[in-house]
This record gives structure tokens, sequence and C-alpha cells, in this order.
């Protein structure tokens, strides 16, 4: 069985443990903490990052959470995360990228330094300043997916795909850490409240990390 190493608000390995459920690929957790700089993490990753999966029985290690996520795509043809035409593929890959890359930069990241690296191993209080800021950013990106769920039922199209896994991983840790105000976002909100109902979710939506706590509405599938 593939081990995934990940601690519960890391929104990349939130995307591949969504990824592998909607295969039907079983995965057991390890935890891993980046930032206490083990060597035998860094052993897999040199990257120094967060997820890592292993495979103990084939002696198989994969890092980087979009490698992950095609090697699955190539090798398990159940449930396609990345499918259709080219131009579709292209429109899921390029959702997955900005969430990824510019949600994660704006939003989560800052969030997660901010409510968590702090927290846990800085020992500072967070920065209001900054904190507001990713909110700021989030509702703009929360306006994003409105429109798009405006104009199609999925956010790259007609089907679920891996730019759902994503936008829901990444937007699931900044609601954990309370950066979410939902009010104003109501195709977003349906949009993503079917996105925490998938049977995918549910382990995700249960774990906590040591100390911090989500918002009461975090769990809900129905708030
Ligand atoms: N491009 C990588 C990014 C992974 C990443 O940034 N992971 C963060 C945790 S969310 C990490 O491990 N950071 C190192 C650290 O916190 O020391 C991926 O998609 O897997």
């Amino acid at each position: 069985m593939w081990h995934i190493y990940q601690f519960p608000l890391c929104p990349f390995s939130r995307k591949v443990r969504l990824l592998m459920a909607e295969k039907g690929i079983a995965y057991e957790l390890q935890s891993a903490r980046p930032w206490e700089g083990e060597d035998r993490f860094f052993a897999m990753n040199p990257a120094g990052c967060t997820p890592v999966i292993k495979d103990p029985d084939r002696n198989i290690v994969l890092s980087d959470s979009r490698a992950i996520c095609e090697y699955f795509e190539e090798t398990v043809d159940r449930n396609p995360q990345i499918s259709g035409t080219a131009q579709q593929r292209a429109e899921i890959r390029r959702l997955v990228a900005m969430f990824d890359e510019n949600f994660f930069r704006d939003v989560s990241g800052p969030l997660l330094h901010e409510r968590m690296k702090k927290r846990l191993v800085l020992r500072q209080s967070p920065d209001a300043k900054a904190l507001r800021e990713a909110m700021k950013l989030a509702h703009d990106y929360l306006d994003y997916v409105d429109w798009l769920i405006d104009n199609r039922p999925w956010l790259a199209g007609s089907t679920m795909s891996l730019a759902d896994l994503t936008a829901a991983a990444q937007i699931s840790v900044a609601d954990y850490l309370g950066g979410i105000d939902w009010t104003t976002h109501e195709q977003a909100r349906a949009w993503y409240l079917v996105m925490k109902s998938r049977p995918s979710f549910q382990p995700l939506l249960s774990e906590r990390m040591e100390v911090i706590q989500p918002p009461s509405h975090y769990a809900e599938v129905d708030a």
C-alpha cells in the first residue's frame, strides 16, 4: 500500500489524497514535518517538501504533488481527472497551476505561515495585516470561482477534474485557518459544499492539526 508523508494542513498533500481516493487507490498516512529538517525525509525528497509518497513493496518514492497526480493519471485508468480534448486538459492544468501557485502564494501559504508556522515553530503571534491581506485576496479568488460556476458545472468544464480537487484542497486549508468568508460567495459555496460532501473529502474534514482548531462550519457539509 502507498504511504503518504504529509501533515494535515498541507494543501498539496490534500490534493494527492483527494485524487487517490477518487481513483480508489488505498493509502496510509505517515506524519511528516518538513520544517524539522529530518535527514530521512530529505533523503526521500531533496526539495524538502510534502507530499512524498512511497510504495515500500516496490520501493517507489515520488514527490511533488503535480508529478504524483500525473503519475496516477498515467497508471490508473479509473475515474480520470485530466481528461477531454487537448484544450480541455489545458484548461484543467491552467486552473491547477493557478490554485497551486497563485492561491498558495497569496492565501493558503500566508495563512499557514501566520497561523500554523508562527504558532508551532516560531512561537510568534500572527501579523494582523498579513492575515487581512490574505483574506482580502481569498475574496478575489472566490469571486473568480463564483464566475466560473456561473458559466460551467465544474471549475474547468462539464466534468469534475483535478482542477476542482486542487482548488478545494487549497480552499479547505484556508477555510480551516479561518481565512474564508463565504457570505457573499453563493456559487463558490454551493460548489464547495458538493466537494465537501464527497466520500473522498471526509477523512480530510475529520483530521485536526495539533493545537489549531478550525471554525465550527469547517467540517459541516450543510453549512
Ligand atoms: N510544488 C510542491 C510544493 C509543496 C510544498 O510547498 N509543500 C510545503 C507544505 S504545504 C512544504 O513542504 N514546505 C516546506 C516547509 O514548510 O519547510 C508540490 O506541489 O508538491
